[in-house]
């Protein structure tokens, strides 16, 4: 074939390339594992992210701006929308975890001067707004979920029905059959901090009958952020991408591999982002679910067959998962 020709094939096939891509929404709260998350889904190439909303829940919301607009434009993340929230959630997450927010906004990459968030698409609307928007057009979005799902019920709130655009959302919170990760005084802990930090949120979300994937503590217990992980990723610092996440899991380094499950540092959102663009790293299970709205298990998520119909991942492929993001991230 005349290399002319071999052109005038490749050339006419990536404008089909790119529209099978997924439309998608991330949600995120801006924690060193959803920039992660943001990363994994774009360098998939399985997704058009049209949107990035964030939730000031697990950090804090000039820092979250910052650090989520400066990954944009590191990764080169084109077309996208940005917006914000001021919704903290009823049960804030503790100062220490969203001051880690404050720690990544000081890492040179992630750095962008605040007059420069307009070029790389940050919009001064509501997040629940631009949400409400977004979603009252003709395209049908997924939405990957790593924050608490306080954005996705404000916008329902503004208009019920967006619903029938979300086609499905892949949510990390929950804990099923394991404990959760919320230690408080006045708590028993069985709940985990994205459904805990927004309980009726989640409820909400959970009636409007859209069809949910929970990555649950169930699933994220099996993929703890290693010593091991972080000397791979040490081992490919010549990526550019690589060596700013060695940096942003680096703010957490005291979490890797301590015994205790509730202080243990997982790839909770990473798995989640993951699992949305290979769904060959784990399976799914039907379950129903109610989730708790008060008292000592606040925000706890109870199987029971009266409650609502969600699918729950089972079985992640540690080694599979792993070799995934560690390939994603060689860019
Ligand atoms: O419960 C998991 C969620 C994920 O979305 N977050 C962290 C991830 O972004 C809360 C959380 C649990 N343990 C934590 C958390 C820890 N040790 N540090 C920071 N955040
Ligand atoms: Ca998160």
């Amino acid at each position: 074939m005349k290399i002319g020709t071999l052109l005038f094939f490749i050339l006419m096939s990536l404008p089909s390339m790119a529209s099978e891509r997924r439309h998608l929404i991330i949600d995120q709260d801006a924690d060193m594992d959803d920039l992660a998350a943001i990363a994994i889904a774009h360098l998939s190439k399985q997704f058009q992210i049209d949107a990035i909303t964030i939730c000031p829940a697990d950090s804090l919301k000039a820092s979250a701006i910052q650090i989520t607009v400066a990954l944009v434009k590191f990764l080169g993340i084109k077309n996208v929308q940005i917006a914000a929230s001021d919704n903290e959630g009823p049960n804030p997450f503790p100062r220490k975890w969203r001051r880690e927010s404050v720690r990544m906004a000081e890492i040179p990459d992630l750095q962008l001067p605040e007059t420069e968030f307009l070029n790389f698409g940050f919009s001064s609307v509501p997040a629940a707004k631009k949400l409400a928007e977004l979603l009252s057009g003709k395209v049908k979005y997924e939405i990957l979920e790593t924050g608490p799902l306080s954005n996705i019920a404000d916008a329902l709130a503004i208009n019920p029905l967006i619903a029938k655009n979300i086609s499905k959302i892949y949510f990390m919170g929950g804990a099923l059959h394991v404990p959760g990760n919320v230690s408080l005084p006045d708590h028993d802990g069985t709940a985990e901090w994205n459904v805990y930090n927004n309980p009726s949120a989640f409820s909400k979300v959970l009636k409007a009958g859209i069809p949910l994937i929970l990555v649950s503590l169930d699933a994220t217990n099996k993929v703890p952020v290693t010593k091991n992980f972080m000397s791979a990723l040490k081992q490919q610092d010549s990526y550019k991408v690589s060596h700013l996440f060695h940096q942003i899991w680096s703010v957490m380094e005291a979490q890797i591999g301590t015994p205790n499950h509730q202080t243990t540092y997982f790839f909770w959102d990473s798995l989640t982002a993951a699992f949305a663009a290979n769904s060959g790293l784990a399976s799914l299970r039907p379950v129903k679910i109610q989730v708790l709205l008060k008292g000592k298990s606040e925000g706890r998520t109870v199987v029971d067959p009266q409650g609502l119909p969600v699918q729950f991942v089972v079985e992640p492929k540690p080694d599979k998962f792993q070799k995934f993001i560690l390939s994603n991230l060689k860019n």
